[in-house]
Formats: C-alpha cells, sequence, structure tokens
C-alpha cells in the first residue's frame, strides 16, 4: 500500500463521501478539521481501516465515556481510595520503552546518524533507508486497525498559541493513550483553531491488534510485541508507532515528537529540545534562579525537578520534569518551556519522604501502570513500605496475592504515574508562560556509583558541553536494558536523539560562536556514588537543594570553587552540611582517583571516536586531551 497521503486537494470532498461516507464518526465533525488533517486522516483510515473514526475534544464528558468503557472491559480498574485515579496493568511483555525497535528515516544516513568507527555497532540513533522503511510500514500498518476505533487527537506540545509551542495530531486506536494523551498533552478543539492550515507534526499509532484478534489479549491490553515498530520521519515531521502501547512507544507527544522529532526542528529553527527538567530555587532572600538538568531515564529528573529542600528558607518550584524546549530570546537570554502538560513518572521509590509533592499531585485524576494494589483500592510499590499498613493483602502488578516482606517486586521497576502538572502543588505560577521562563544554569547527570564527585562546574559553555558529550549511567528500567552496566547517555540523549550527534554537539557549541548570547552555567551532579559497602555516600532527595544552594552561589560569581583536571569542585566547606541527619565524608565525596579519571578520559576519548567518528567536533576533542593531560601531570 502507498504511503502517499498527498492526495490532490481537488478530491478531498469526493474521498470524505466515497471513503468516509459509509464510515461512521463517532464523534465530532469531520469536515470541521483543517483540511491537511482531513487529508491525513483519510490517508490512515484508507491504510488502517478503522471501523470508525472518533475525533477527541479533550473535554471531561469524553474522558468519563473512555474511562467507563476501559472499566467495562477490564483495562482499567478504580482505584477507590482516591479521586478519579484508576489502575491499568499492562500485557506484562510490554512495560518500557523499546530502543532496538527505534528508527529514524532519512534519506541520507549521516543525516541522521554519525560515522562509526568500521565494525563498531553505533548506538547514538538507529536508521534505515526509506525504503526499507517503507516495507516495514507495509507490512504491519494495513488492516492494523480493523474492527476498532480509530481516535483522531488534536494536541499542543506547550502553552496553546506560544510561539515556542508546537502541534501535532495523534490518530490511534487505544483508548488507553488517549486517556494518557489527555493528561500528558493539552488536548484541545482550540488547538485546531491555531493550527489553521499550518504544518503539524503527523503521529500516527496502532496497538497491531486489529480484530478478530489473532494473538491472545493478555490483561485486556492488546499489543504485538514481536512486531514493535517505533519510525521517526523527522523531514516530513512524522512517526508511525506499532505494537506497543506503553510510555514513550505510545505517547508520541514525549519523546518521539517533544525529543527526537523536535530536535530536528530546534536545529533547523535554531534552538534546543531535551531531555531536561526546568526548576526554580528561590533562595532565604527571595532571589528566583531557574535551573534546567538533563538526567537519563530514571536518573532523578522527576525527584529534583519539585524537591521539598530541607534547608530552611529556601522554596523550590517546578516547570517541568522531563523535557525543556529552550530557545534564546532577542535580548540574548535562554528562555525555556515545558512542552508537556503531565508527569508520567516512575513509580517505585516515590513516597511522602522522598518526593511528597509528587504524591500529592497524583492524589486525583491519575493512573498508575503495572503499579500494585492494596485490598483497600490504593496504589503500591517499593518504596512504600513505611506508610502501607504491614498487614495488608497486595495484588502485584501481575496479578498475584503478596504482603509487604515477601520475595519479589509487588510492583514493576518501570511502574508509572501519570498526572496533571496543574495539580503538582508547587507547580511554578509561571509554567505555562508563553515567553518561558529564563535559564540560568544546566545541570548534567547520571548515575555513577565510583569516581564521580558530588558536583562540579564546567570552566565554560564549551567544556560543558564535553561534560554533557561524556554522561554515562547505570542503566536502568526505563528500557529494556538489564542489569546495572554503565551506559554512555551523551547529553542524556542518546535513546533520543533525532539527528547525527556530532552534528547536535555542533549546535550546541555554536551558541558560543553567536554574540550577545548570555549562556547559562553548566554544571555536573551525582547523587548516587557509594561507599566500599554500596552505601550511597550522599542523602540525596531533599537534601540536593544543598548543592543546588551552590550551583547558585556560583551563578552570583561568588569565589566558592577550586580548579580541578575535570572542572571547578566547590571549596571544602562552601557546600551547607548543617543539620544533615548523617555526617558526609567530604573527602570521598570529591576525590578524583587518578588512575580512574585517567581511564574514565580516555574510554570517553574512545567512545566518541568510535561512535562520532568524523562528526565529532574538533573542539571536544581537544577538551578532553587536555584533562587526560591535566591527570597524567598529577
Ligand atoms: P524518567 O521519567 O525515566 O525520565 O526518569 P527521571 O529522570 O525523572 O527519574 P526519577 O526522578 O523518576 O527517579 C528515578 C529513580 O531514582 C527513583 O526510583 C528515585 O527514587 C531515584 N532517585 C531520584 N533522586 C534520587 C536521589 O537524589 N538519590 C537517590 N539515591 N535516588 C534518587
Ligand atoms: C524516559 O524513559 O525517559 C521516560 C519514560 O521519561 S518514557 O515516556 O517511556 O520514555
Ligand atoms: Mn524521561
Amino acid at each position: 500500500m502507498s504511503d502517499n497521503e498527498e492526495e490532490p486537494f481537488m478530491e478531498i470532498h469526493e474521498i470524505v463521501t466515497q471513503k468516509l461516507g459509509h464510515l461512521p464518526v463517532a464523534k465530532g465533525d469531520f469536515r470541521c478539521l483543517p483540511q491537511k488533517v482531513q487529508r491525513w486522516v483519510i490517508h490512515a483510515v484508507n491504510m488502517c481501516q478503522p471501523r470508525a473514526i472518533y475525533i477527541c475534544d479533550g473535554s471531561q464528558p469524553e474522558a468519563d465515556e473512555i474511562i467507563h468503557k476501559l472499566l467495562e472491559r477490564g483495562t482499567l480498574t478504580k482505584l477507590k481510595k482516591y479521586e478519579n485515579c484508576y489502575l491499568c496493568r499492562t500485557d506484562p511483555t510490554d512495560v518500557a520503552r523499546v530502543e532496538s525497535k527505534t528508527w529514524i528515516t532519512t534519506p541520507d544516513k549521516y543525516d541522521t546518524v554519525p560515522h562509526v568507527r568500521e565494525g563498531v555497532k553505533g548506538i547514538l540513533g538507529q536508521w534505515m533507508g526509506p525504503k526499507e522503511m517503507q516495507t516495514e510500514i507495509d507490512s504491519r500498518f494495513p488492516g492494523c486497525m480493523k474492527g476498532r476505533t480509530m481516535y483522531v487527537i488534536p494536541f499542543s506540545m506547550g502553552p496553546i498559541g506560544s510561539p515556542l509551542s508546537k502541534i501535532g495530531v495523534q490518530l490511534t486506536d487505544s483508548n488507553y493513550v488517549l486517556l494518557c494523551m489527555r493528561i500528558m498533552t493539552r488536548v484541545s478543539p482550540k488547538v485546531l483553531e491555531v493550527l489553521g492550515n499550518n504544518e503539524f507534526v503527523k503521529c500516527l499509532h496502532s496497538m497491531g491488534c486489529p480484530r478478530p484478534v489473532q494473538r491472545k489479549v493478555v490483561n485486556h491490553w492488546p499489543c504485538n510485541p514481536e512486531r514493535v515498530i517505533i519510525a521517526h520521519f523527522p523531514e516530513e515531521r512524522k512517526v508511525k508507532s506499532f505494537g506497543s502501547g506503553y510510555g514513550g512507544n505510545s505517547l508520541l507527544g514525549k519523546k518521539c515528537f517533544a525529543l527526537r522529532i523536535a530536535s530536528v526542528i530546534a536545529r533547523d529553527e535554531g534552538w534546543m529540545a531535551e531531555h531536561m527538567l526546568i526548576m526554580s530555587v528561590t533562595d532565604p532572600r527571595g532571589k528566583e534562579t531557574f535551573i534546567s538538568a538533563a538526567f537519563p531515564s530514571a536518573c532523578g529528573k522527576t525527584n529534583l525537578a519539585m524537591i521539598q529542600p530541607t534547608l530552611p528558607g529556601y522554596k523550590v518550584q517546578c516547570v517541568g520534569d522531563d523535557i525543556a524546549w529552550m530557545r534564546f530570546n532577542d535580548k540574548g537570554e535562554l528562555r525555556g518551556i515545558n512542552p508537556e502538560n503531565g508527569f508520567f513518572g516512575v513509580a517505585p521509590g516515590t513516597n511522602f519522604k522522598t518526593n511528597p509533592n509528587a504524591m500529592r499531585t497524583f492524589q486525583k485524576n491519575s493512573i498508575f501502570t503495572n503499579v500494585a494494589e492494596t485490598a483497600d483500592g490504593g496504589y503500591y510499590w517499593e518504596g512504600l513500605e513505611d506508610e502501607t499498613d504491614k498487614n495488608m493483602s497486595i495484588t502485584t502488578w501481575l496479578n498475584q496475592e503478596w504482603r509487604i516482606g515477601k520475595p519479589g517486586n509487588a510492583a514493576h521497576p518501570n511502574a508509572r504515574f501519570t498526572c496533571p502538572a496543574s495539580q503538582c502543588p508547587i507547580i511554578h505560577p509561571k509554567w505555562e508562560d508563553p515567553a518561558g521562563v529564563p535559564i540560568s544554569a544546566i545541570i548534567f547527570g547520571g548515575r555513577r556509583p565510583a569516581g564521580v564527585p558530588l558536583v562540579l562546574e564546567s570552566f565554560d559553555w564549551d567544556h560543558g558541553v564535553m561534560i554533557g558529550a561524556c554522561v554515562k549511567s547505570e542503566a536502568t528500567a526505563a528500557a529494556e536494558h538489564t542489569g546495572k552496566k554503565i551506559m554512555h547517555d551523551p547529553m542524556a540523549m542518546r535513546p533520543f536523539m533525532g539527528y547525527n550527534f556530532g552534528k547536535y554537539l555542533d549546535h550546541w557549541l555554536s551558541f558560543n560562536r553567536q554574540p550577545n548570547l548570555k549562556l547559562p552555567k553548566i554544571f555536573h551532579v551525582n547523587w548516587f556514588r557509594v561507599d566500599e559497602h554500596g552505601k550511597f555516600l550522599w542523602p540525596g532527595f531533599g537534601e540536593n537543594i544543598r548543592v543546588l544552594d551552590w550551583v547558585i552561589q556560583r551563578c552570583e560569581g561568588k569565589d566558592v570553587a577550586v580548579k580541578s583536571p575535570i572542572g571547578y569542585l566547590p571549596k571544602k566547606g562552601t557546600i551547607n552540611l548543617d543539620g544533615l541527619p548523617h555526617p558526609i565524608n567530604w573527602d570521598e565525596l570529591f576525590s578524583l582517583p587518578k588512575h580512574y579519571w585517567m581511564d574514565d578520559t580516555r574510554e570517553s576519548m574512545r567512545f566518541l571516536e568510535d561512535q562520532v567518528g568524523c562528526d565529532l567536533p574538533d573542539k571536544i576533542y581537544t577538551l578532553l586531551k587536555q584533562q587526560e593531560e591535566a591527570f597524567d601531570k598529577l
């Protein structure tokens, strides 16, 4: 089947009557859609052959109708302990992003991936040629929605109408996806008004499970794990995702659009689309600083974005927890928005001690996926032991009876809560400001059990980009990787790069070549360093305010740092440690073992040579070489 949705304009009405005329429009008025959207829908209808289309308006009655359906079918269970909250257990084979089946298609391979060394498998994005990809699409999508309703979801990433926002339309046959899209993005008829006949990002998603089903449906969660494909067409601003209903695979506004497609748009338009939280810290004098931070998946963005500071007099407010779109304005200030409308957060580890603000955000109007359920209609996951009755009978995410203390996990390690950002008690009053918020500092980080100090500041912008390019972290359950292997995750963007990573680094470096830009300071943090017994050296969570306080001191130009081969470290005593429950071993937390760093620097150079090759900007290599020499001289 041809994938050409550019059907001639003149024929549209004919096509509507001929090809859609017999197709029930379960809700909405097809003719009210902008013509470009009509054409896209008609194309998808012809290919996927749903039994009806349903044009979503984002209203509450619409949500109520879908929730009712899913409760009846058994896909959702009401968590009666809270207001309008639901539990969803997926097919246990569909629980995380599938990086190995995520592709980017461009005519020229090197637009998408760098020139890797011969014999090396590239890990910075996967490319597939247009013809080959067409074959993959043609073997999946035709007829894939038979017997199902196709939902048409117009959504805005970013406040509707903001000059920093972008519009998408997702077509999906999953009503769970519709419910989550309504939380994670802004779904409203206003989006179509603002769109008019302008371009939008085309997002097509199917569970890949047409009726009558060929495959046993587990947990009322249709999917097709063997046939999963998540395909991106950056030049056409298009995403096609098949076979999975989970998270980043299916909520296409998130990683597919707001990172992979948007990073390409950002390159073309001169801005940045990053895997970053945005937060503000107001110090006891009332001075507010906005900070963005990039950590790989499941490495602490949501937790940092909404920490409850333990230092008296400090206030934290949250703008976003996962994605930042940032652009320099005409005054040279970096302005950031959170393109999302909700949080899709890691549930395990979240409790009233570690992240009370997240807990308060999801007490109503939220969906919990792959968590466990308590007998009294509440959620449960690892980390809630102290907040749950020890004798409570619990049903695990796999539907098995369980009690606290029994072996095994109650929730899947990548279990998630989906909740409206507006419900966060510390959501920033300017979180929907169309002009964005001014970013003064950018922080990189990862899970680094050894060698990497609690915090450091880069020498300058370019050095900060080098630090970002060398981000590594222990693997987590957010994707299909297993074990605790330390993986490279440059800029925390490895799974989300939309184009050649070498070109991406050069895009970052280009901001330092432009005059009059007020470049934010760049830092690196590590909450996860452990001692010889494997115990965290730093208490983390709310105590991280102490590190942010040092970051702010540096943004104000205070003399609280000493030079080291890898950047500026805090002068001893300049991180406020007053009132910590346990003493901190400063020397261990900040030590830079020479052999560790010689090896690490060389390993990073090798990685970048292997993976980015001739696309690596010279500057990055030179800075790493200087780092190696600096350690060599010690
Ligand atoms: P994604 O949504 O996958 O992008 O993840 P994220 O970066 O938002 O990570 P999140 O904040 O959800 O944290 C993931 C895990 O790290 C949770 O289990 C947290 O409990 C744990 N974590 C977060 N912050 C800290 C910290 O400061 N110290 C320690 N030890 N663990 C932390
Ligand atoms: C991540 O993996 O970084 C997430 C979760 O934020 S997902 O939306 O599934 O990508
Ligand atoms: Mn993320």
